[in-house]
């Protein structure tokens, strides 16, 4: 008979381990660690004034007719709000008066989920579909495709939108890589699969303006158009495009360092650009330094889901030059999508939640951070 090399007892415990072994090295997931120099620790960045807790005194517009509703795009021509629903729907929501009162009119389904909304120059609507690509929707609701790739690479996560001067669209492809339900794989991947891009209605070109960016996300023009501002989730930073001027061509950074991941960025025509926080970084800076634990957790998910490591989710405001003016957040408020400013309330979209929140500004500020 012949004896084992390992006495059986043994070989039975160290089984699980095998196959462990044997699983992560056959899963085709694969993470990278983030650059080096991205991983230094920094100081908190110092916000002059915030509110803390941000949903005390807050309001829900929508409530239960709005399935997640990602971005925020406000018309003042009419006074309604756009917002795109995980369930394929572009809404229009009217709010005049209370909250309770608001109405939520189903406008169009694009069977994809929609994101990024702009207004276009010709009374049109543009959408950002993490599914479709990018969408022109007509006056009278028709439903048009721009384009949904770019230099022979397939966008899969079309994510945000604005409009620049000469009716120019600019826009991201978060990811080529992960759909909007794998985006959490995308994160915990490490590389670089998102694009920054602009698509010309009149040639009808799309071109690469950036190309391997962390989870390339929300995307806002200047007022002086000038430049266009779009972040870099996992990196918690904001990148800065010239468009005209001297230093057309050129990106830099506009502003790092954020206290929460970025998603949407809206300017408020006052001076101010509003940025959605996700959550707040702790677990996640965590994460980025060890590649491995992010590939066991990311094979998990297929079976167990997401993890559930967020908290301490918001919205940031800066200035004109990217310096913080203002930051409004809450322990019980996570993947805040967009903050936009309306009059004096802030209204913010979410993944995760059925409906808009709205803050009174005047009436809950933030405050000089002591
Ligand atoms: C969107 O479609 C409308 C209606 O056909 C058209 O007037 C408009 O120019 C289009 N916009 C873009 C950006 O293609
Ligand atoms: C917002 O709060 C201010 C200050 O309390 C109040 O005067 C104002 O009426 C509120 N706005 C609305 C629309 O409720
Ligand atoms: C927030 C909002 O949509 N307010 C609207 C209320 O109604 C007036 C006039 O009808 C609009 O100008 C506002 O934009």
């Amino acid at each position: 008979m012949a004896t084992l090399p390992i006495p059986l007892p043994i070989l039975i415990s160290i089984i699980p381990v095998i196959a462990a072994v044997v699983f992560y090295h056959l899963e085709s997931f694969d993470t990278v660690p983030y650059p080096e120099h991205e991983l230094k620790r920094k100081e908190p960045l110092f916000v002059p004034k915030r509110n803390s807790q941000m949903l005390r005194g807050s309001e829900k517009i929508g409530y239960g007719e709005l399935p997640a509703p990602e971005d925020i795009a406000y018309d003042p021509k009419t006074g309604e709000i756009y917002t795109g629903c995980i369930d394929g729907w572009l809404s229009r929501v009217r709010v005049n008066g209370s909250a309770a009162e608001a109405v939520v009119e189903k406008w169009v389904n694009t069977g994809g989920r929609p994101l990024g909304i702009a207004h276009g120059v010709n009374g049109e609507v543009i959408v950002a579909d993490a599914h479709k690509g990018l969408l022109n929707i007509s006056r009278d609701g028709v439903i048009e495709l721009l384009t949904d790739e770019a230099e022979g690479l397939k966008f899969k996560l079309t994510d945000a939108v604005d409009v620049g001067p000469d009716g120019i669209l600019y826009f991201t492809d978060a990811s080529y890589k992960y759909t909007y339900e794998l985006s959490v794989l995308d994160l915990f991947e490490g590389r670089p699969n998102g694009r920054f891009l602009s698509y010309d209605p009149s040639t009808k070109e799309t071109r690469v303006l950036v190309k391997d960016l962390y989870f390339a996300n929300g995307v806002a023009v200047s007022p002086d158009q000038t430049f266009v501002i779009f972040c870099e989730t996992p990196m918690r930073r904001c990148k800065r495009y010239y468009i005209q001027g001297p230093r057309r061509g050129s990106v830099d950074i506009f502003g790092e360092n954020l206290p929460g991941l970025p998603d949407n960025i809206r300017y408020d025509g006052e001076g101010q650009y509003w940025i959605g926080l996700a959550m707040e970084p702790h677990t996640f800076e965590q994460l980025k330094r060890y590649p491995s634990i992010r590939k066991v957790i990311g094979m998990m998910m297929k079976y167990t889901g997401r993890p559930h490591i967020e908290k301490n989710g918001g919205v940031i405001a800066v200035d004109l030059n990217g310096k913080p003016t203002a930051y409004y957040h809450d322990p019980e408020i996570v993947f805040v999508s967009s903050g936009v400013k309306i009059g004096e309330h802030l209204y913010c979209g979410s993944l995760v939640r059925s409906y808009i929140v709205r803050l009174n500004l005047s009436q809950y500020p933030a405050t000089p951070a002591e």
